[in-house]
């Protein structure tokens, strides 16, 4: 009885944990789905001073050192922000000191705004 037991035990352990693992990935997912709907994050500015670090003209992408964001919880640090209006990319020379204002679009991050 013993021998049958033991394995249906760690069945019974198994199965379970692996739909909860599944099952806490679906959320997570379902929980980034929904913080890119409201409009209200979704249309927040934020406002930052970097220093351009790399400029992808083609590719529409900038790479700033920036300083601490408050309004994203950010340390200061080096990333890609992505710049739809080709207009801010002229504004954006390498090793140039901006400020700069950006938006959260999904996973990127759009800047909207060149000083
Ligand atoms: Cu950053």
């Amino acid at each position: 009885m013993k021998k049958f037991a033991l394995p249906s035990l760690i069945l019974a352990l198994l199965v379970p944990t692996a739909a909860a693992i599944a099952q806490t990935k679906m959320d997570d997912m379902k929980g980034m789905d929904m913080s890119k709907k409201p409009t209200a994050s979704a249309s927040v500015v934020h406002k930052a001073t970097g220093t351009v670090k790399k400029l992808d003209a083609k590719a529409g992408v900038v790479t700033l050192a920036h300083a601490p964001v408050k309004s994203m919880n950010w340390p200061s640090m080096t990333m890609g922000f992505k710049v739809k209006d080709k207009r801010l990319m002229d504004k954006l020379t390498d090793g140039k000191k901006v400020e700069f204002e950006f938006m959260q679009e999904g996973k990127d991050y759009v800047v909207t705004g060149v000083k």
